[in-house]
């Protein structure tokens, strides 16, 4: 089951949340300062120990002070014009963090909306990308939630429409 919500993410009590994170995996701004400031300087120390994270790939650690079990961290791809396979890419980080779920058994994970931000990624494609990647994967897979966590109201408008539409 999909849901829509508008807020900060940290404030979830799901499962997992995930982080819009960068390569090194050491912290930054946009949504990711927000988990590490939530979380508390333990989630640093794990982040420390996992060498990195590839573009599309995803990597988990504990949530530590946040209300979610779990952080589950991902890296969007920047978008340089649309030529440079971030399409791929950033279904790859929905793909790819949703399987860590399945296989830790997380029954709800909650989503930002990756590398719309900072990373620049088009704000309608990007939805478009996550809501088909996510629809497809539950098909085939027994997690109960997913959320959709919108922090602009571009980003609210783009997925109320598209999850009213399908
Ligand atoms: N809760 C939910 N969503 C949020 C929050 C929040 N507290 N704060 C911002 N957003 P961005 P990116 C939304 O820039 O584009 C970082 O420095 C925001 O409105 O956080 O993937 C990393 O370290 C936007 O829609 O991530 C990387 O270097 C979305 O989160 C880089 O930014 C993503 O914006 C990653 O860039």
């Amino acid at each position: 089951m999909i849901e829509l919500h508008k807020g900060d993410i940290t404030a979830f009590k799901v499962d997992a949340i995930v982080n819009a994170a960068n390569q090194s995996l050491l912290g930054g701004g946009g949504v990711d300062g927000a988990i590490h400031r939530a979380a508390g300087p333990a989630l640093l120390q794990e982040c420390k120990t996992l060498n990195g994270c590839k573009t599309g790939e995803a990597k988990i650690t504990k949530g530590y002070s946040l209300p979610a079990q779990f952080v589950i961290h991902t890296v969007g791809p920047v978008w340089l014009g649309g030529n440079n396979n971030e399409r791929e890419l950033l279904s790859n980080c929905y793909i790819n963090s949703l399987t860590i779920a399945k296989n830790h058994h997380l029954a709800s994970i909650a989503f930002p909306n990756i590398s719309t931000g900072v990373y620049g990624f088009p704000k309608p494609l990007a939805a478009d990308i996550a809501v088909k990647t996510v629809k497809h994967f539950l098909e085939e897979s027994r997690l109960q939630r997913v959320l959709f966590v919108c922090f602009d109201e571009d980003n609210y408008a783009l997925y109320s429409e598209l999850l009213n539409s399908i």
